[in-house]
């Protein structure tokens, strides 16, 4: 109910975020409540968990996927698998909202035909971060990546292409489309600790979905 009430006067822009990446403000915010039933229904089937980094550190941010291929890291390495670790069993479909928002959201930013074979839903609860990293799993890089941010807000860190170079921060909010290509696909970017907070749709939770074309490969 909240949530309808708010979804006429949140402000939908575009933002230039850098060179590729766009910020699309409220660009899912009509379709937030039917994404999170649709991010339950997932974890019924790939429950969300905690996975172990190859240096043997627990993630504070849980997580599950869905669509052809899963993101997985465990002490041997991080890599995309058909197969859910946990259930023994392929990943659950993407829903088919998830990859129509997906390819619309690329298109609006300039991506024409993104077509994502993979899609982590990351799960923080207060105090989850992702320290900086980059997205290097995928094996084409001029794809591009598309994230939606779902429930409590976060500050997200947007780095260049070296580890130690200048940060921007950029809130995000329940609704935002961010999409990560061009130039930028290869920069550094992380979520600072997610403060204590409430949101009508999801409690304390932040969600956030990637969806990503891990196994795509341009012709030629
Ligand atoms: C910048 N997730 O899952 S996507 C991740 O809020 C991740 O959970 C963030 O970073 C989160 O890997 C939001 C942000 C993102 C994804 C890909 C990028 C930023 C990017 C690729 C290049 C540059
Ligand atoms: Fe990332």
């Amino acid at each position: 109910m909240t949530a309808d009430l708010f979804a006429g006067l949140v402000e939908r822009r575009d933002e230039p975020l850098a060179d590729g990446a766009w910020v699309l403000r409220g660009f899912a915010l009509d379709i937030g409540q039917a994404l999170v039933e649709d991010i339950h229904a997932v974890a019924e089937h790939a429950p969300f968990r905690h996975l172990v980094t190859p240096g043997g550190f627990t993630m504070s941010v849980a997580m599950t996927n869905c669509g052809q291929l899963g993101w997985c890291s465990d002490r041997r390495g991080y890599r995309y698998d058909r197969i859910d670790p946990v259930s023994g069993k392929p990943w659950p479909a993407m829903p088919p909202r998830f990859g129509r928002l997906a390819t619309d959201a690329a298109a609006h930013a300039g991506y024409d035909g993104f077509h994502p074979d993979a899609c982590l839903i990351n799960r923080y609860t207060p105090g989850s971060r992702l320290t900086l990293h980059q997205d290097r799993d995928e094996r084409d890089g001029t794809q591009p990546i598309v994230s939606v941010s779902l429930g409590v807000p976060a500050m997200f860190q947007f780095g260049g292409n070296e580890r130690a170079g200048p940060k921007q921060r950029v809130p995000l909010v329940h609704g935002d489309v961010v999409v990560w290509g061009g130039a930028s696909r290869l920069a550094y970017h992380g979520v600072l600790p997610l403060k204590q907070a409430s949101h009508p749709l999801t409690g304390e939770y932040r969600f956030n979905i990637t969806f990503r074309a891990a196994r795509w490969k341009a012709e030629g």
